[in-house]
């Protein structure tokens, strides 16, 4: 309040934001009370999921206007498109906050998620190994140069590549190779697990894979794996075998940005392409970028768009270069080593109350927590949780009995949690709202007498202590304070 009225002295945060749902209400009502709805969930609620972070309010309003009216096909000052004399300078400048970032030479923003950055990858590959070499062995420039015969056989050569990738149960994800996803579809792909002992990358196991099956790609990087993997012994694996390193460091991005994983856990030095997603835990908006050090590879992943692209977002790679700029800066690095703090904190909190880990810990910003520690299945705790206030998403554990639907764990990560400011010894109180709601729900028994993998019942005081002490967490670390809304 102002000292000398009784005016709010509202933030331009506050006004921006106001003023533009009062512009939506105009047009379409319930589409601005959704986006009222949605602000209040986020507030009221302990989230937890290891993909997700909360944006700058920078970053958010950078993505909500014009740029998004405009088509851009193709690159900076090569576009298919006229007047783009400001997406080229936006698009120029995400990219170069990404090199500098990342210390890569070559940086790709117009990605528009994970699965897309990982498309134009493996296409950029395919044009690299399998394309030119064909081009240039039938005398041609050009796929339009070539006869039908010839073009059937270039086809089918794309369809015979193989891929190796993390396995899903272990921490892999769908986009590396797996059958319900195009990159399953188009790659012969065998996939490597972790050490049945010790659920950690198995190097020796990964080249002998590789020495046997002959990869063209080799794929590390995972979605839920709580562990560093050492990229300058995978690049030595892919070497053995001829193979091309990709890394998909979507989940870690932030971590490597936040000079946290370096030297042989930073992939950008070691891997041919690397790619990841620009809103997790580096803290962007939703929407994907491709970084690479092989200048032989860059005029094929600047094909991206139209080869597996739509015209490229503008108005989020605006966004991507606010979020990149922030993430050059001293306070994300000290952001990105409390990540990483936080998600020991939250391992050691949920260890010490009984709870069995993957890999008996973390050193990046997830947990994996085996609930069968609790005699519980994933669909039962993460329910659970929800009631509580907690949101986690369930997850298989490695040689996970209860399949991918029920599943025997759950994924935390801290990202979102420590942009609100949430620190080590607030870990150890969200542990034990964690561990308290899991040992007090207990599995139901189905009509014909076997534990219910789905039902549970959950003792309705612990869940109301719960979500009291989830509220007091929330307002001692409120989202987007700034924000005035209610
Ligand atoms: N959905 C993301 C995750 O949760 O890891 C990746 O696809």
């Amino acid at each position: 309040m102002n000292e000398n009225s009784n005016e709010e002295v509202l933030t331009d945060e506050s006004k921006a934001f106001s003023y533009g749902l009062n512009i939506i209400e105009k047009s379409e009502p319930l589409v601005a009370e959704y986006i009222r709805g949605e602000l209040g969930n986020q507030r009221n609620q302990l989230k937890l999921i290891a993909s997700e972070n909360y944006a700058s309010p920078a970053v958010l309003l950078a993505m909500g206007n014009w740029f998004s009216d405009k088509y851009a096909e193709g690159t900076p000052g090569h576009r298919f498109y006229a007047g783009c004399e400001f997406v080229d300078k936006v698009e120029t400048l995400a990219s170069e906050h990404a090199k500098d970032l990342f210390d890569a030479r070559y940086a790709y923003v117009q990605p528009h998620s994970g699965i897309d950055a990982n498309l134009v990858a493996f296409w950029s590959l395919l044009a690299y190994r399998v394309e030119v070499p064909f081009l240039e062995a039938h005398g041609s420039k050009h796929v339009n140069d070539l006869t039908e015969n010839d073009w059937a056989v270039l086809r089918k050569a794309f369809g015979d590549q193989r891929m190796i990738g993390m396995s899903l149960d272990a921490g892999g994800h769908l986009t590396h190779g797996f059958r319900p996803n195009i990159s399953g579809k188009l790659f012969d792909q065998r996939s490597y697990g972790v050490d049945p002992e010790t659920e950690r990358v198995d190097y020796d196991a990964i080249r002998s894979l590789a020495q046997d099956f002959r990869p063209l790609i080799i794929v590390a990087g995972y979605s839920a794996h709580p562990r560093k993997i050492d990229f300058a012994k995978m690049r030595e694996i892919a070497d053995d075998v001829d193979a091309v390193l990709m890394v998909d460091m979507a989940h870690f991005a932030g971590l490597v940005a936040g000079k946290v994983f370096t030297g042989d856990f930073d992939p950008i030095p070691h891997a041919h392409i690397v790619t990841s997603t620009t809103h997790k835990s580096l803290r962007g908006p939703r929407g994907g970028i491709v970084l690479s050090n092989e200048e032989d590879l860059t005029e094929h992943i600047d094909k991206g768009c139209p080869m597996v692209l739509g015209g490229p977002l503008a108005n989020v790679m605006a966004a991507k270069a606010v979020a990149f700029a922030e993430a050059k800066t001293e306070s994300f690095r000290s952001y990105a080593q409390q990540v990483v703090d936080n998600a020991n904190a939250l391992a050691e909190g949920i260890k010490k109350r009984g709870g069995r880990l993957v890999t008996d810990g973390t050193d990046n910003h997830l947990v994996l927590v085996d609930v069968r520690s609790f005699g519980l299945t994933g669909r039962q705790a993460e329910s659970a949780l929800e009631e509580s206030g907690v949101i986690v998403n369930r997850n298989s554990v490695p040689f996970d009995p209860n399949g991918a639907w029920y599943t025997s764990g759950i994924r935390l990560g801290t990202p979102a949690l420590t942009s609100v400011g949430m620190n080590c010894d607030d870990m150890d109180h969200i542990a034990e709202i964690i561990c308290s709601t899991l040992k007090a729900t207990e599995p139901l028994t189905t009509s014909s007498g076997e534990m219910s993998k789905a039902k549970y019942d959950l003792s309705g005081s612990v869940q109301s202590e719960n979500r009291t002490l989830c509220a007091e967490l929330l307002g001692r670390n409120p989202l987007y304070p700034e924000v005035g809304l209610p």
